[in-house]
């Protein structure tokens, strides 16, 4: 089976909302040889952004998204066991990640923490639906040069500009990095707000991180 065809079958599985099918696939995919960014980002990914255009078009409803997404986590959480973890080694730098309050979307956050972790950062992970002040509760805390926000809807999106406003005003955004993500966020949304950056997806979101932390 060809790369492309396989990132069929794994984008295919999470279409058909089927957690043993997602899980055949990314084995197949494992054994395979393909790294685990591209089974997530080329296949897994893929899938869910399909079931994300069907649910836009009312081809699709909540539940088979729910389902959709619950084969999705059970695929990424099968390949975390796979990726690096270098617990001896030195931490690159310290970040915090979570999706602002409001919003319950995490599937995107997570594969960007589990990226960011397996490329050598510390990251803590703040979940979802997070209180905006708990983003800066952790920053003061753990000491961590960058912040991560996600937001899945438009309606959630301006809780990322009140993080950094909250940074300003508590002396803090001089000394912490904040990258912006998810759907509704663009780099013309980032420049707006004064993020440091924006990305597009997760490989996206460890090159700009090492490209300010490091
Ligand atoms: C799955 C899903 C759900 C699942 C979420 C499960 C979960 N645990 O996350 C469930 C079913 C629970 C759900 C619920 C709801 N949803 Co919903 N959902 C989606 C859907 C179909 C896919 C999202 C997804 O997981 N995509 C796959 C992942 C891999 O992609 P991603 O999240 O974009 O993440 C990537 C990038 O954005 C980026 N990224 C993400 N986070 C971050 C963070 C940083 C720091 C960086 C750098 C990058 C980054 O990297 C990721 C990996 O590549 C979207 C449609 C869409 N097109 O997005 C709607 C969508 C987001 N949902 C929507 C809505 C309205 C809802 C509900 C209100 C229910 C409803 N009435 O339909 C509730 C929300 C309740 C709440 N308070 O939050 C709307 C939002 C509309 C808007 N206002 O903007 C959308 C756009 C669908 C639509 N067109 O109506 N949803």
């Amino acid at each position: 089976m060809s790369k492309e065809e396989t990132f069929k079958l794994l984008s295919d599985a999470v279409v058909s909302c089927k957690k043993d099918a997602v899980l055949a696939a990314v084995e197949k995919a494992k054994s395979e040889g393909i790294e685990p960014a591209e089974i997530i980002e080329k296949g897994l990914a893929s899938g869910m952004n399909s079931v994300g255009i069907m649910f836009e078009r009312g081809k699709l409803f909540l539940p088979h998204v729910m389902m959709a997404a619950g084969a999705m986590e059970a695929g990424v959480k099968l390949l975390e066991a796979d990726m690096p973890k270098d617990a001896a080694k030195k931490k690159l730098a310290v970040i915090v990640n979570g999706t602002v309050e409001g919003d319950v979307h995490d599937i995107g956050k997570s594969i960007v923490s589990t990226m960011l972790q397996s490329s050598g950062f510390e990251v803590h992970d703040l979940g979802r639906d997070v209180p905006l002040q708990d983003f800066i509760d952790k920053v003061k805390e753990t000491g961590a040069s960058m912040v991560g926000m996600s937001a899945l809807m438009t309606t959630t999106l301006p809780g990322q500009r009140e993080v950094i406003e909250m940074l300003k005003e508590q002396g803090l955004r001089d000394k912490v990095k904040v990258m912006v993500g998810g759907a509704p966020a663009t780099q013309t949304w980032a420049d707006k707000i004064g993020a440091d950056c924006y990305a597009e997806n997760a490989s996206e979101a460890v090159a700009r991180a090492k490209e300010l932390l490091l």
